[in-house]
């Protein structure tokens, strides 16, 4: 039987499960290269994790490994039902709860390493947490889509730690009663852009849409919803969605240092976001809490047919 130990916990909504022990050993070498090690040698391994029957569409799994750089508390590299992410903003607030929890850190400044690059985090005494994301820059400005249903939207490509497609212009109505018209549009705009090439920096695949509109929250800027690579939304307002709207913002004379942008999710829960300028690039910071849910050992029965996971129904 194999045994692997697992933190559940949510950030505004969304799960995470960090692997805490029982991983496969990808080596010692950059977490990119690890990313890559993991995707070619352990796929398996990704979808027991996060995948039916123990997980779900929506979980995102957050593999603890030995960071290269001594000075970051952890490396991590963060998973979903269909594949990997360079980064997660969620994910990474539910890491620093979920090592806060183990005792393995103590409210203060701290780094994580991830594929994307370094990141810093602040965990703070009230269990907030910061996390300082990677530089993050709009890529394309009002990109056009002619959609079937929906007609002519724009939105923006930018990236924030994964590529998204940002659209205000959808004439869509963002609620919870909504959900299916919002996954059908989002769907459709994510098979457009691959239709049409239309891609991030070095051809990469832009896998997340975000549809933004005014708050209903009182406290809040924008309200959002996120659709993930594998066919889910995001329940939180996404970390790195959060963070390629600020760097839009910023480009666009709109948002500035010194200013906090309260991004509301679908589901009404908020992240605050601020941006820092470095040499030119922007560097947008996510703020959020996130509560452990669960403390829990999977178990893979060699006898089960099914102990790595279902392939999830969705695709674009
Ligand atoms: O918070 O960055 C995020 C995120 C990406 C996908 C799901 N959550």
């Amino acid at each position: 039987m194999k045994r692997i130990r697992v933190i559940d916990s949510h950030t505004a909504g969304e799960p995470t499960r960090v692997v805490v022990s029982g991983g496969p050993d990808l080596g010692a070498g950059p977490l990119a290269e690890r990313l890559l090690c993991f995707r070619e040698r352990f796929d398996p391994f990704r979808s027991a994790v996060v995948n039916e029957p123990r997980g779900s569409d929506t979980l995102v799994g957050a593999l603890l490994c030995e960071p290269c750089e001594a000075d970051c508390a952890t490396g991590v590299i963060f998973f979903n039902n269909v594949g990997y992410l360079g980064m997660c903003g969620h994910g990474a607030i539910g890491v620093v709860s979920t090592l806060g929890y183990l005792g393995r850190i103590r409210p203060g400044r701290h780094r994580l390493e991830t594929p994307a690059g370094a990141v810093a985090a602040s965990l703070q005494e009230s269990g907030d947490v910061v996390i300082e994301n990677v530089a993050s820059y709009r890529w394309a400005k009002g990109v056009a889509l002619e959609l079937e249903g929906y007609g002519r939207l724009t939105g923006d490509v930018a990236w924030g730690g994964n590529w998204f497609f940002l659209c205000e212009d959808h004439g869509l109505r963002l609620g919870e009663d909504n959900i299916d018209c919002l996954l059908d549009c989002t769907w459709k705009i994510r098979r457009e852009l691959r239709n049409r090439g239309i891609t991030g920096k070095g051809r990469r695949e832009i896998d997340h849409i975000g549809l933004y509109a005014p708050p209903q929250r009182t406290d809040a800027d924008a309200r959002n919803f996120v659709l993930c690579p594998g066919g889910s939304y995001d329940r939180s307002p996404c970390g790195t969605g959060t963070s390629a709207k600020v760097a839009c913002l910023v480009a666009d004379g709109r948002f500035g240092p010194g200013q906090t942008w309260r991004q509301e999710s679908i589901i009404g829960s908020l992240f605050e976001a601020t941006a820092r300028l470095d040499q030119g690039r922007i560097i947008p910071s996510i703020k959020g809490s996130a509560f452990v849910t669960a403390e829990a050992t999977l178990l893979l029965d060699p006898r089960d047919p099914m102990r790595m996971g279902l392939k999830p129904v969705a695709s674009p």
